[in-house]
């Protein structure tokens, strides 16, 4: 029968999702975008080896995730772990699937195999898969909408299509597309109410409707959507905790104004709101998400574009109110973030959301991963007294996976499509070549970004008629972030962008925070795009008490923090004068080659008596935030005191 599901699926219209998308770009995806950069590429690399191993080594041997598998296809044993565990087994895979695109590797490829035939042994007849139900009691399936079943079963669409895209086989997206048809069939054909407890099928099923053309998914995700607000929770969170706005189930989505709760949940599902409202264009959807985004980076986002500032409910608190030291900011819910930004700077084609996804990606989420690969940050916090370290592995191991899918999957953030044009959001070494109105687009980008702001693209084909590229001018040359929760410090004029092509600077309008420059493209021509990188220096909105009287430094797209290791084992202990000079400087052998920042400061030291104080002009170094805690524990600061009020110093 199954068979005839999928030989069913495929005569389906694949144009379905083309005809009905209304959506303004078109992201291209990763698979034809290949990655040349000198930042990415290693960090890629690392994800493919290392990372990845951490995650096999994991999943498998330290842990019974795939004994889980095992258990349930047997019909007997104890479940290991906890209620959501098939979901890290579900992203790993996903992160596997991009990462054999990048980085072909039989070995990979057979540890995959592997364990997708052990998931298609234990889904049940009836499509249904979760080894915690079908290995403590089968009864209770679909009984508390907070256990996490449609949570799993949304990474194990995504994962399924992104095997299927990589490889080609179809095993595990047929898996997926079972236990997508039996909640179809349980619950929104059935009118039987359910309020998903985490989030993330919503999404997951948006692919699956693009994927497969099948109308049945949107409509499905759509459900999904429309059950929230209207108090028909059931479970843990509504009946213990009594608190829908924790998953944001407060009010219907279209009526929601304000970013609540927990923030994975938030952003995957704000995430696939957007999915849904690109092939709709239901005003609702974009009025309200249009809202609550204005009030996450107005109010509620860390300046490295970290958010969830609580770790009671690993969400949201009040506005403004943003301490460094306890900061949550999950690695997740900064891959939510790049999710959600580009669904919205797609449904819009404005810049400011790439910026904040800019943000989000080179600072919240590279922090999540060591350098090596193989250490991971679950909390992203924004100072340290040392007591935070990089660890192999966690209890609830979300986070790991998932920055791995996202760096491994990176292409899809870099170029966009539209009618007529190619925009670059990201400016990120790599080459695609991509059919575009008819004609064939080739180009070749290489760029001294993150540490220079100079970024060449080469047209690798000649066009027939003319097209637009649009290039995004960096928001971070006129303020740190949209709003007004961060303003430059310096009163230092913004930068401005320069093109010249072929040698010779060029003039051309700007759109939406886009460059817009439209030719018959020969190859070999060279569009020079100059984005000027300063040091600038940031204050917070008054209202942010936290960082009352502090600076933050910022270059480019990196936030700078300063690492006791490069000062002295402290980090604590200095202020900022206002006459201090800055440098940066690129230093080749420091964690793997970054700008650094030299500043001058007072330096406060307490005897160990604690009966004297004496202060010493030195010169700190600041390293990008990413890159801090790589050389052990120790103290860490972004937000740079510059009155002695602020200051807390111990002997
Ligand atoms: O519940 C699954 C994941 O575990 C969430 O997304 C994370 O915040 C962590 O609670
Ligand atoms: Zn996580």
């Amino acid at each position: 029968m199954y068979k005839n599901i999928i030989l069913g699926l495929l005569s389906l219209p694949m144009a379905v999702a083309a005809q009905e998308s209304l959506q303004k770009l078109e992201p291209v995806n990763f698979a034809k975008v290949s990655i040349t950069d000198p930042f990415w590429k290693g960090r890629m690399q690392v994800v493919a080896t290392n990372t990845l191993d951490a995650c096999v080594l994991y999943t498998e041997t330290k842990t019974g995730r795939i004994r889980n598998f095992e258990k349930a296809a047997a019909g007997k044993g104890e479940h290991e772990g906890i209620y959501y565990d098939d979901s890290d087994v579900y992203k790993a895979l996903e992160a596997m699937a991009y990462s054999l695109k990048n980085h072909p590797d039989a070995e990979t490829e057979k540890k995959a195999d592997e364990w997708i035939r052990k998931i298609a042994a234990a889904q049940l007849p009836d499509g249904y898969l979760n080894t915690y139900y079908q290995l403590t009691d089968l009864t209770k399936r679909w009984t508390d909408m907070e256990k996490h079943e449609d949570y799993c079963a949304g990474h194990l669409i995504e994962a399924g299509i992104a095997y299927h895209n990589t490889t080609g086989k179809r095993s595990l997206l047929e898996v997926a597309i079972r236990f997508a048809d039996h909640i179809d069939a349980n619950f929104r054909l059935a009118n039987r109410p359910w309020v998903s407890g985490h989030q993330e099928i919503e999404l997951a099923l948006m692919r699956l409707y693009h994927h497969t053309g099948a109308r049945k998914y949107l409509e499905l995700s759509q459900w999904f959507l429309e059950q929230r607000g209207h108090g028909l929770g059931k479970g843990k969170i509504w009946d213990e905790w009594k608190d829908p706005d924790y998953c944001q189930d407060g009010l219907p989505v279209k009526e929601q104004q304000e970013i609540t709760g927990h923030a994975v949940r938030a952003m995957y599902m704000y995430t696939g709101a957007a999915d849904v409202a690109a092939v709709t264009r239901d005003a609702g959807y974009m009025k309200a998400m249009h809202t609550i985004w204005e009030d996450v980076v107005y109010r509620n986002m860390y300046i490295t574009g970290g958010i969830g500032a609580q770790g009671k409910n690993e969400g949201f608190g009040k506005d403004y109110d943003l301490p460094n030291e306890t900061a949550y900011c999950e690695t997740c819910a900064s891959v939510g973030m790049v999710f959600w930004n580009q669904r919205m700077n797609m449904l819009s084609g404005e810049s400011r959301y790439i910026d904040v996804l800019e943000r989000s990606l080179y600072n919240a989420a590279l922090d999540g991963l060591a350098l090596t690969g193989d250490r991971f940050f679950y909390g992203n916090p924004l100072a340290s007294s040392g007591q935070h370290q990089r660890r192999e592995w966690f209890g609830t191991a979300c986070c790991p996976s998932n920055i791995a899918r996202l760096v491994a999957s990176l292409g899809n953030y870099i170029y966009s499509t539209s009618s007529n044009a190619v925009w670059v959001n990201l400016y990120i070494g790599s080459e695609i070549k991509l059919p575009l109105n008819k004609q064939q687009v080739g180009l070749s980008m290489q760029t001294g970004y993150p540490w220079k702001g100079t970024t060449t693209i080469a047209i690798t084909e000649s066009a027939k008629q003319a097209y637009q590229l649009r290039l995004r001018i960096p928001g971070w040359l006129q303020a740190p972030v949209p709003g007004d929760l961060y303003r430059f410090s310096d009163g230092l004029p913004t930068g401005s962008v320069k093109l010249l092509l072929n040698g010779k600077e060029i003039p051309f309008t700007t759109e939406n925070g886009y460059a817009v420059v439209e030719r018959k493209w020969k190859k070999g021509d060279l569009l020079e795009i100059n984005t000027p990188l300063e040091l600038r220096k940031i204050m917070s909105h008054p209202d942010l008490k936290q960082n009352t009287g502090s600076i933050a430094l910022q270059y480019g797209p990196m936030v700078y923090c300063v690492e006791g290791v490069d000062n002295g084992g402290k980090a604590l202990n200095f202020i900022v004068p206002k006459d201090a000079r800055f440098k940066v400087q690129y230093e080749a052998g420091k964690l793997g080659g970054i700008n650094t920042i030299q500043f001058d400061a007072n330096v406060f030291d307490v005897s160990a008596d604690g009966q004297q104080i004496t202060t010493t002009r030195k010169t700190m170094t600041a390293i990008p935030y990413f890159s801090w805690n790589n050389r052990g524990a120790g103290e860490m600061l972004i937000w740079l005191p510059t009155t002695v009020a602020q200051l807390k110093i111990t002997p």
